[in-house]
């Protein structure tokens, strides 16, 4: 008889083993997949929240740019508010950091084009620019046939369609402005290192913008002329100190040609956010291209997140 009992008892066993075993595997099941579903839903909230944090952060900065306009609308200079680094600011469940940079300060390179057509007196300030940074100047040429309306190739050096459609993956000129500094890196002869080069240099706001003399490195000032030499360029920049130049038609007269006179400024329009959200573990960097207009309304014409 105690034969008998024995198998039915192991039998037994085996079962609840089983049993726990197959409930064991259930619940670590159920728990995972709580877990991930806790971790997508905090990611996803966190994403929700930096959204609205940055959103607030232009909000500010149009304040800041507003306040600006109504307390010296005439001049815009690196020794205002708006210039100003924000420290890092504790927000619930993090911090937020921003500035704002004047694209004026930049060489524009939509000014290339006016019009669809080639800029000469733009073509030969960024060739410039090309040579005080140690780069290729034939990219210039590249860069105007990428811009202008037609698809005749800028002689010696440009690159209309022909160039591009050889490619793998073909593809064509953008024959138009730009809306991103980036679109340079579809330019032929533009390799990633001339491109990180050049980036703090040159921007994308509308043709016909004037550059700020008041807020330009001294490479983009001497980028004006080749009277102005990249040591006389740091030399004007110390002169203009954080209070900018007094009369810059007087100051500029005697070291650019009468065109380029024309087109330097004090006074700014399109400016760069640049700000960032930390919240736990997540961390989201937003790029918002302002414009304020005389009026004082300023207004998000381009906003990308994570890469400028
Ligand atoms: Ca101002
Ligand atoms: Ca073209």
């Amino acid at each position: 008889m105690n034969n008998a009992i024995q198998p039915q008892r192991g039998a037994a066993v085996l079962t609840a083993m089983l049993v726990v075993t197959v409930g064991t595997v259930i619940a670590v099941n159920m728990m995972w997949n709580a877990s991930l579903d806790l971790r997508r839903t905090t990611a996803s909230l966190a994403a929700d929240q930096s959204l609205l944090f940055l959103q607030g952060a232009e909000a500010m900065a149009g304040d800041i740019l507003r306040a600006d306009l109504i307390a010296s609308g005439d001049i815009d200079h690196l020794g205002e508010q708006w210039a100003a680094e924000i420290p890092p600011m504790p927000i619930d469940g993090g911090v937020i950091s921003g500035h704002l940079e004047d694209l004026h300060g930049r060489f524009n390179l939509n000014s290339l084009v006016y019009g669809g057509v080639a800029d000469e007196i733009s073509q030969r300030q960024f060739e410039r620019l090309l040579m005080l940074l140690g780069l290729d100047q034939r990219l210039a040429g590249v860069a105007v046939d990428w811009l202008d309306a037609d698809v005749e190739i800028e002689f010696p050096n440009g690159g209309e369609d022909n160039i591009y459609t050889g490619r793998n993956p073909p593809y064509r000129t953008a024959n138009t402005v730009i809306t991103s500094p980036s679109e340079l890196l579809a330019m032929s002869g533009l390799e990633q290192d001339a491109y990180l080069t050049l980036m703090p240099y040159v921007t994308a706001i509308p043709s016909g913008s004037s550059l700020n003399v008041n807020t330009a490195s001294d490479i983009v000032m001497a980028s004006l002329s080749d009277d102005i030499d990249i040591t006389y360029a740091t030399q004007l920049v110390q002169e203009r100190g954080m209070v900018g130049f007094t009369d810059i038609n007087t100051r500029f007269q005697d070291l650019v040609e009468a065109d380029v006179l024309t087109r330097i400024s004090g006074i700014s329009r399109y400016f760069l956010l640049t700000a960032t959200v930390t919240l736990g573990t997540h961390q989201l960097t937003m790029y918002s291209l302002l414009e304020r207009d005389s009026s004082g309304i300023v207004r998000s014409m381009f906003r990308s997140l994570g890469a400028q």
